[in-house]
């Protein structure tokens, strides 16, 4: 059945806000056949996601979905089916007034932050009732049974292994990129908030027996990086070799090719929400730098992530990925975690595909949304 559907969201910082609502608005619009329209208040990152987007157009189509910019000075609009504010944004109030006040019901979401903590599933799908009448839903997208789910699209393992099984098409990819793999490197992508950790990962991969290639599109890591190499600028496509660690700097690149620069990649250093997914989702061993919070709650989060993805695993492995996660979230000690974790190398390859195919065996989050909406019918 076809709906209509407004996604709000407001860029806090970074593109996380941006990555998930645009993901999820092509998928409902591409797999599921919604007329979805996404309002957005900073259409600057999502040019960075989709560069054929117009930053400058308060309104636009692009892959089905209606681009709307979220103006300061709301204008009345015809609320749509569904409402979905992405992580708890404040809706204008006067479409909040309009909701209420329509012929047909409307049904309000609020999208939550991905968590693995075990009182996700609790909350999910509860309803809370607002001063207009109106219910709102807290959706929360989840790793375990009875949560929303996670954002995947459809056929998306099949493509990215075929895509891995590929060599022609992954050297294609990097070449466009710029890149050029040589015999026996190891692979590896850096997207990160600023780390102070980031020295000593730097210095055991210079020291390291295995050659590494160290991509790192451009972004709040390259002060770090720049510090470390001791270079006074450090631009897209700028090539630096120590000992045994070549380091590129690559371009912030569209959405769709980030996926394929993961799925390359033999290990995946990511950061937020979505680009912690997509690393789960390339089926390669990762590093997680959580979006740090100022209470320190970011902590648990990491945590509960690490009960879940750690379960399957030797001790000995599960203790040194989980090691080198500590470490690089708390910004120190990286050189001896990393190091540690050579010797189970292989079992976190493996680890990695599993936990990709079994979280993936799980109904998707945009198809959960549908069924969630059906159901509230
Ligand atoms: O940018 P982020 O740090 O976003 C964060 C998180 O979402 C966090 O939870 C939120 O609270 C905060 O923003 C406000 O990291 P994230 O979530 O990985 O989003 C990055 C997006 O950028 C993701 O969709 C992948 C995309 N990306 C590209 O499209 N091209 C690139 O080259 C790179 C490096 C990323």
């Amino acid at each position: 059945m076809q709906a209509s559907w407004e996604i709000f969201c407001s860029v806090v910082d970074n593109y996380g806000d941006a990555g998930v609502t645009w993901r999820l608005a092509r998928q409902l619009a591409a797999e599921h056949g919604q007329r979805v329209r996404l309002w957005i208040d900073d259409p600057a990152a999502l040019v960075r996601l989709c560069p054929e987007a117009d930053a400058s157009l308060p309104q636009q189509w692009r892959e089905g979905v209606e681009i709307r910019r979220w103006p300061a000075d709301w204008q009345p609009v015809e609320p749509a089916d569904v409402v979905v504010e992405a992580f708890a944004c404040q809706l204008p109030e006067a479409h909040v007034a309009a909701m209420a006040a329509r012929r047909q019901r409307v049904l309000w979401l609020n999208l939550e932050y991905l968590s693995a903590e075990d009182w996700v599933g609790g909350c999910h799908g509860l309803p809370s009732l607002q001063p207009e009448g109106l219910e709102k839903f807290f959706f929360f997208p989840g790793f375990a049974e009875g949560t929303g789910g996670l954002l995947r699209e459809r056929g998306l393992i099949e493509r990215r292994r075929a895509f891995q099984a590929d060599a022609a098409a992954r050297t294609a990819f990097l070449q466009a990129l710029g890149v050029s793999l040589r015999p026996g490197e190891r692979l590896v992508s850096l997207f990160a908030y600023e780390n102070a950790g980031l020295d000593g990962w730097l210095e055991a991969l210079a020291a390291d027996a295995t050659p590494t290639l160290l991509l790192v599109p451009e972004g709040r890591i390259l002060g770090d990086l720049q510090r470390w190499l001791e270079v006074p600028a450090l631009a897209i496509g700028a090539e630096e070799q120590r000992g045994a660690l070549r380091i590129r700097v690559l371009p912030f690149v569209r959405q769709d090719a980030y996926d394929r620069l993961l799925w390359c990649c033999d290990f995946n250093a990511v950061r937020g929400e979505d680009s912690f997914l997509r690393a789960q989702w390339a089926g390669r061993p990762l590093l997680w730098q959580i979006y740090p919070q100022a209470d320190g709650v970011h902590w648990d989060k990491l945590e509960a992530f690490l009960d879940r993805y750690l379960e399957g695993l030797s001790p000995s492995a599960a203790a040194a990925l989980q090691a080198l996660w500590q470490a690089w979230n708390a910004g120190e000690g990286m050189g001896a975690a990393w190091t540690a974790l050579q010797d189970d190398w292989l079992e976190l390859g493996k680890h990695a595909e599993r936990w990709c195919a079994r979280q993936a065996a799980r109904p998707d989050l945009a198809a959960a949304l549908v069924q969630f909406y059906t159901d509230w019918l």
